[in-house]
Order: structure tokens, then sequence, then C-alpha cells
């Protein structure tokens, strides 16, 4: 084989997440402050829950943490998805889940582009939520022509990027420099434009059919408009932006507070108001666009279809009303079991299984995974989720970008058309958690059988 100085996926995906962290706390200070906060919170919890870190370490999830975080765009051209899918690839981010965001009245859809296998998702599990805006769903015929010829008249990828990318396609890969110069020229797809490329009235009318409608097509690119760190508890960081003044939303999306996290918990502070200059011709005026946040998750264990069934319901009811959302939700959540025997044994969550001690075999099947957890032979411990919550992405839109009231877009699954433009089908998140699930199980499997052979030949020796 020939010398390779090609570099690993993980290097690049690194490299571009701290780059656009770096970016975005020079754009947003505020978000620099919730990096502060959520660093602060992450140390107390590990220096107040010793056993949470020997896990979290234990698991490959520890080092990550100071480095892990989520961001957000939105694109308006199908070939734009098209051209992101192919971007993200270099650094082995792959499109997972498929998100209709319609159903909370906002005309997009989406998908996550993130590293699928553990052992990338250590090194750096960097992911951005990606959305595509869908003229099609837009009422009015004339802003549908408006938005065609906006977006039509763009060029969001620079020709830099285009070419590393053909390279790394071609070639398999990119050598150091090249994988910096993909990073630096990249980054700049990301960065926020103050400059709006429409006069303030047609603005104003892209604005009325739908906030996000002007986010996506009076803009030269599809900013990045926030980035979320993985806090370990997300009550306390929560109640330290509110102690610093920050506009934190009141309420914490997803599941409440529970002995072992599910999922996902979210919450951020409101949108901010940017200055920015509309340019018409050689006419300017200054305004001001509402888009960029920031926010903050908690990530639980990844729930099987049947544990997400329960989950959804249990929302949807604590939904009902919205008063006294909190307690609601705390009580319809009650019938969600908190201890990790119940949620393994119901099927309710993924798990990895490990074996711990190959001392007293004797008398096992290597087939009764469930005897042996029993017994203390194997760990069972849960997988973290990875992925994002439609429910909670819509309340998140929906904060952030005003309480129009849901329109109602037709709920047909666009998934197919989707994938279509992206060239590619989404993976199946739930085939993946039950993939590393039953990958576990089979090596555990394995080793016992392995050692129940040399437990045998030392026997018979
Ligand atoms: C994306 C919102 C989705 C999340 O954390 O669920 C998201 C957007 O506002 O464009 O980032
Ligand atoms: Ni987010």
């Amino acid at each position: 084989m020939p010398y390779s100085n090609l570099v690993q996926d993980d290097f690049i995906r690194s490299l571009f997440a701290n780059a656009m962290s770096a970016m975005y706390r020079e754009e947003v200070p505020l978000y620099g402050t919730l990096l502060e906060i959520v660093d602060a919170v992450n140390s107390e919890v590990l220096e107040a829950k010793p056993a949470m870190t020997f896990e979290l370490a234990r698991h490959d999830e520890l080092a990550r943490l100071s480095q892990e975080y989520h961001g957000a765009i939105r694109l308006g051209r199908p070939d734009e998805l098209a051209m992101m899918r192919r971007l993200f690839a270099v650094m082995g981010m792959y499109p997972v889940g498929y998100y209709d965001l319609t159903m909370a009245g906002v005309p997009v859809h989406a998908t996550a582009f993130r590293p699928l296998r553990p052992g990338k998702l250590n090194k750096n599990p960097f992911r951005i939520f990606t959305s595509l805006l869908r003229p099609e769903l837009i009422d009015d015929a004339d802003i549908r022509d408006e938005i065609d010829r906006r977006l039509a008249a763009r060029r969001i990828f620079p020709e830099a990027t285009i070419s590393l990318i053909e390279k790394f396609e071609h070639e398999g890969g990119l050598d150091e420099s090249e994988a910096r110069l993909f990073v630096a020229s990249a980054l700049e797809i990301f960065r926020w434009h103050s400059e709006v490329n429409v006069d303030v009235a047609l603005y104003n009318r892209l604005h009325n059919a739908h906030r996000l409608v002007a986010d996506i097509v009076c803009f030269n690119g599809p900013h990045i408009n926030h980035l979320t760190p993985r806090t370990l508890d997300i009550d306390a960081a929560q109640r330290k932006m509110l102690a610093r003044g920050m506009q934190a939303k009141d309420l914490i999306e997803g599941p409440p507070a529970r002995a072992h996290p599910i999922l996902l918990r979210q919450t951020s502070f409101k949108a901010l108001d940017e200055p920015v200059r509309f340019v018409d011709g050689n006419k300017t005026q200054s305004g001001t666009h509402t888009a960029r946040f920031g926010e903050i998750e908690q990530r639980g264990m990844a729930l099987t279809p049947k544990g997400r069934q329960l989950y959804d319901e249990l929302l949807a009811e604590a939904r009902e009303e919205p008063k006294a959302y909190d307690a609601r939700l705390s009580s319809a959540f009650e019938r969600f079991p908190d201890d990790l025997c119940t949620l393994r044994r119901e099927g309710l969550g993924y798990f990895e299984y490990r074996l711990s001690s190959t001392a007293e075999i004797n008398g096992y099947e290597p087939d009764d995974v469930e005897s042996l957890v029993a017994a203390g032979l194997v760990d069972a411990f849960p997988i973290t989720y990875e992925d994002f919550l439609p429910v909670s992405a819509a309340g998140i839109f929906q904060s952030n970008l005003g309480d129009q009231g849901p329109k109602s877009y037709s709920a047909a699954a666009a998934q197919l058309a989707f994938e279509a433009i992206l060239g590619t089908p989404v993976a199946d998140p739930f085939e993946l958690y039950a993939e590393r699930q039953q990958q576990s199980i089979e090596q555990v499997r394995r080793k016992l059988s392995q050692a129940r052979r040399m437990a045998l030949g030392r026997a018979d020796a």
C-alpha cells in the first residue's frame, strides 16, 4: 500500500467543531457565557458525583464532554442540501433521522448530520441539525416566486470548499494542510451576514409569510443559528443562566428531571435582535433581524420505539393544558419507570452490555445474558441518545420565532422527497441504537464462550 498522509475524518470534525465554536463565541458573546456556565456546572457535578464520573469515563464519554456541541442551520435550495451532505461527509458526519417540522407550523423538514458509530461519536460527537425550506407550503404564489428568485441568485459554497470536497471524494481523504484549508473555507459558509439582500418591504412580506422564510431567504448564507453545549445538570445550568441575568426560557423542553435521564432536555436564551442593513441596489436602510440564540442540553438514554411511544404519550398528556405545565409533566411521567432494571427488562431503553468478570461463569449459558446480568457478571449501561426531538425542536422553533400560532400544513410525509434531494436515505436512529446493543450482546457471548473453552482446556489438562 502506498504511504498515506491522509488525516482521519475525526480530526477534521474536531478542527471544524472547535473553529465553529470559536467563531460563534466571537459573534455572539452570550454563547461564551453559556459555555462558562456549562463548564462550571459540569465540573461541579463531576466533583460531587464520583460514580457518575467513573461511569462516563468507563464508557469513553468523559473526554468528549468539554467539546461537545450541536448547532443548527437552515437551507433554502435543494442543491444546497445535496452539497451540504457532501461537505459533512468530509468530516465523517452523515444524515441521521428525518424531522418533519410542518407539524409545528414551520415550513421546513430536516435531518441531523452526525457521526454514526460509538468510537467516532466519542472522539467528537459534533452534530448539525439541518433544515430545508419547503416553499411549496407557502400559500401566496407571489411570495413563492420571490423566494425562488432570491434563492436562485445566491452561491453559499466557496469554490475552494467545493474543490476540496471533490478532492476528498476522488482520493478518499485530505492531507493535513488540505484539511485546514477545508475547515477555514467551509467555516465562512456559516458566518453571520449583517447585510440583508432585500429591501425592508420585501423582508417584511417574507417575514409575514413565516419568520423562518425571511431568515433563510434574505441572507447570502445559512448562518449558524445556535450552538449547544452539553451539560450534566440542566436544572443547575438554567438557574445559573437566570442568576446571570440571561433571558432564559422558563421552560425546559423534553422530559422532566429524573434519576435516570432519558432522551434530551433543552433550554435556551431568547433569540437576539441584531442590527442589520437592508441593501437594495445602492439604497441601504438599517433595522434588526432576530434569529440567533444559545441553547444548552442534557442528554439521557436512547429509548426504543416502545419507550419513545410512552414518552410521546406522556408528553402529549402533559401538554393538553398549558397551565401548571411542570407539575403536569412530573405527574404524567410518574408512569415512566425510573430504575435501570425495569427500563431494561421492559425494553424501554437501549443498553450496552459488557462482561465484567469471567471468574464464576460456570453454570451459565453464554446465551443467557439475563441471568448473567442478575448474577453481576455482565454490566448493562444505558446508551446515550445522540439525536434530536422533533417536539422539542418545534418548541424551540416556536419560542424563538415568535408565537404566530401554528398554521396547518399538509401532514403528508415528505421523507422520500427529502432523501431524493439529499441523494441518500437518512439512517434510522432506532436501527443504529439497536445494532449497538446487539453487537455488545454478541461480544459478551463470544467472550463467554472463549472463557469457557479456556476453563475446559485447563480442566482437561
Ligand atoms: C433548529 C432547531 C432544532 C434542536 O436542538 O432540536 C435544534 C433550528 O432552529 O433551526 O437545534
Ligand atoms: Ni438545538
